[in-house]
């Protein structure tokens, strides 16, 4: 742990007689740092003009500030990892979509002109080799493993409709594709009616279905009660636009949504929604089977757009009218103008980081190294951030630590927030990660990212510095210590600064940021983070919301919700055979040896290796505390102790949905604090982006994956993934 170029030590000089001899010795201190500075003056003036020459500069790293020293040197050898782990690049996922697109018996339309009954391209990524070749060939110099493109197709035009998934190789210049068996179900097809909401093809088909269908026989209505704002409107202005519930239905097998209205022309137009909404059965692939079956006025239901529309009309409904924001002032609320007494009072600039000597860790690709440190990342457009090959020292500890998905569910009294139980993977998560701006989103000192994505588009497009990585002090020492010798003063100081290595993303899902964290100390502690920004997800506010939420402002709240995160973390210590073992911290109570008559209350250790996974499934009990612990049965330190790593559960949140409601199915890691699972090849991740619209029958699911497997062997076994899901409010 400790790093001599940061450790301070200093004795202390206790006693008055040596106090002639502390100013002699002082003296002589300041001369000689008087010299050093000199010195360092003249070096640092000499080769400011080459500062940066060693600091890899390569096209992916967009932003990479100057600093005032030259920074860490390295080598031009680029890592062996080098595109085993890289995400597409624009040319690889151009030349997988027009291999594909070629594909006669595969009758695919352009993006730009599909439809929902079209075959077209939904999404096109990297598909990550398996553990198995990539191991063989960093460890044993096995071949380098080909890189592989997962394509997302939606069949709408086939009979019945279907998604299927295609496997594209080589990525350079495909020639060939295969069905791929879709992790989860493991069947070659899934339904249709399960397929993420593409917000480009299936939302032009709402938009026609809500402008030619209700908002003619609504125009009266919506003019009159939301103060001018319409569906129709002219100008761009004073216009209303659409959003939809989720998940979309209760099975794989259905698509229902409840259409809410928002006026959009504010900034901060989640906090504008009105109280209409429409329930729309838009299963299947054909438009003109779509049906609307409700419609929700002034808390009044109606069976369609025309007799709400009647009622209206004829005056036998309550009518509601929610003005229009009158001026800027009624909407600063929901901006992000600053307001009220500047502080302070006068403009002065805050504290910053700043490099001394330059960077202190290397960049090559997706490759960092920092310290004791070393890994690669890439981004699933899905699920988000992924990180493999973690190495301390020299030794692998994770093989993949990545997000797998991150959940938010509402309550409520209309449909709007209380159909709302999002799960991001299924909206795009890794795709919604933008620019972070520097000295805000990240240090001035960052370097950054640009990530390349095709989900819901016509062609790949660079999302410009979308992960940063830095090095931070973070103001709390490592660790410190005086050493108190009880006559007010103290023999020695010894402390070490904590100077830790962020990667950061943000994902910005519609209205909230997520930002991601992966922190490296330098004790060999890994920290993942994630910290929520952004606006509130915005609901309707009348006395009907008392139960579930507070009014923030006119006409407007947001329901109660949790947020929800789950990681999964391949650990590799020494090896990929690890056993895990749960320390619970219990109390004994004996009798004091020394005096037999009396009792002794302490705490004891009481190990427990697990040998199910249903067994290894973590629920975290306050009565019951436990030290999880993943450790390899056949490495010791000097000391005897197995070689293993601790995962400290910092924050959790408690799944209230029970096991047998419909949400829970889709999202069942969120029952467990954490769970362990027997590595295979076919159950990388914890979710899917097929579960969010098919919450009871997901197609991942993750209680079942734990249930299935009975035994987990003990140091005779394979390696294990350990997806850990926590989250805060
Ligand atoms: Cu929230």
């Amino acid at each position: 742990m400790e790093n001599t170029d940061s450790m301070i030590k200093r004795k202390s000089t206790p006693g008055a007689s040596t106090s002639l001899m502390l100013w002699k010795v002082l003296a002589i201190v300041f001369i000689v740092i008087s010299i050093a500075l000199l010195i360092a003056l003249i070096v640092v003036a000499t080769k400011k003009g080459k500062s940066d020459e060693n600091q890899e500069n390569g096209s992916r790293v967009a932003v990479s500030m100057e600093s005032c020293g030259e920074g860490m040197s390295s080598s031009d050898d680029s890592p062996k990892s080098a595109g085993v782990f890289d995400d597409l690049t624009i040319e690889e996922i151009t030349a997988v979509r027009d291999y594909l697109l070629e594909q006669r018996e595969l009758n695919l339309t352009e993006y730009v002109d599909a439809t929902v009954d079209s075959n077209y391209i939904y999404s096109i990524q990297f598909l990550p080799p398996s553990k198995d070749e990539v191991l063989e060939f960093l460890d044993n110099d096995g071949p380098k493993p080909e890189r592989r493109a997962v394509a997302v197709v939606f069949h709408g035009a086939t009979d019945p409709p279907v998604v299927r998934e295609y496997v594209v190789s080589p990525v350079a210049n495909p020639t060939q594709h295969v069905v791929r068996k879709v992790p989860g179900g493991q069947k070659e097809t899934v339904h249709f009616n399960a397929r993420p909401f593409d917000s480009g093809v299936e939302y032009k088909i709402m938009y026609y279905a809500m402008a030619i269908g209700v908002a003619p026989k609504l125009q009266k209505l919506m003019n009159e009660s939301y103060d001018g704002y319409t569906l129709q409107c002219t100008n761009n202005k004073k216009c209303l636009y659409f959003l939809e519930t989720a998940p979309l239905g209760f099975t794989a097998e259905d698509r229902y949504s409840w259409i809410y209205f928002i006026r959009g022309d504010f900034i901060g137009h989640y906090f504008y929604p009105i109280d209409l909404h429409i329930l729309l059965d838009h299963g299947g692939a054909n438009a003109f089977k779509w049906k609307i079956l409700k419609v929700i006025y002034n808390n009044q239901t109606f069976d369609s757009v025309d007799e709400l529309a009647a009622k209206y009309a004829n005056n036998t409904i309550e009518k509601i009218k929610i003005p229009a924001p009158k001026g800027d002032d009624d909407t600063l609320f929901s901006s992000y103008e600053r307001r009220g007494t500047p502080q302070p009072s006068k403009p002065m600039r805050g504290p910053e980081q700043y490099q001394p000597d330059g960077q202190r860790y290397t960049v090559k690709g997706h490759h960092i190294s920092y310290m004791s440190w070393s890994f690669d990342f890439r981004m699933d457009s899905n699920s988000g951030i992924q990180l493999y090959d973690i190495q301390f020292n020299g030794d692998r500890i994770v093989y993949e630590l990545s997000l797998q998905e991150a959940a938010a569910t509402y309550a409520g009294y209309y449909p709007l927030p209380s159909w709302n139980n999002f799960i991001d993977g299924a909206w795009k998560m890794g795709q919604s990660s933008y620019e972070m701006v520097l000295g805000v989103d990240v240090p001035e000192t960052a370097s950054c990212f640009d990530l390349v994505h095709m989900i819901g588009m016509e062609s790949p497009k660079t999302f410009r510095n979308a992960v940063c990585v830095f090095e931070l002090n973070d103001g709390i020492p490592l660790r410190r210590h005086y050493d108190n010798n009880f006559v007010n003063g103290y023999r020695f100081y010894g402390g070490m600064a904590n100077q830790v290595l962020i990667l950061r993303t943000i994902a910005t899902v519609y209205n909230y940021d997520y930002l991601f964290d992966f922190i490296f100390y330098q004790n060999g502690v890994i920290e993942v983070k994630m910290s929520a920004s952004g606006y509130i997800y915005g609901s309707f506010y009348d006395a009907n919301m008392h139960p579930y939420a507070y009014p923030l402002h006119e006409h407007f709240t947001s329901g109660t919700h949790d947020h929800l995160i789950n990681y999964k973390v391949d650990l590799d210590i020494g090896g990929r055979k690890n056993s895990y073992e749960t320390i619970e911290i219990g109390i004994e109570n004996i009798t004091e040896r020394w005096f037999p008559n009396r009792r002794r209350v302490q705490k004891v250790l009481k190990r427990s290796v697990k040998t199910t996974e249903l067994e290894a499934a973590y629920k975290f009990n306050f009565d019951h505390p436990k030290y999880l612990n993943f450790f390899n049965d056949a490495e010791e330190n000097r000391m005897g102790v197995k070689k293993g790593y601790r995962i400290q559960l910092e924050s959790m949140l408690k799944q209230l949905y029970p096991e047998d409601w419909m949400i829970t199915p889709m999202m069942s890691w969120s029952l467990y604090q954490m769970a362990v699972t027997k590595y295979k090849e076919n159950e990388t991740q914890s979710s899917s982006i097929y579960n969010q619209n098919s919450p009871t029958n997901p197609q991942v699911s993750f209680i079942s994956l734990i249930r299935r497997t009975f035994i987990l062997f003990l140091s005779a076994s394979d390696v294990r993934e350990i997806p850990i899901g926590w989250g805060r409010l």
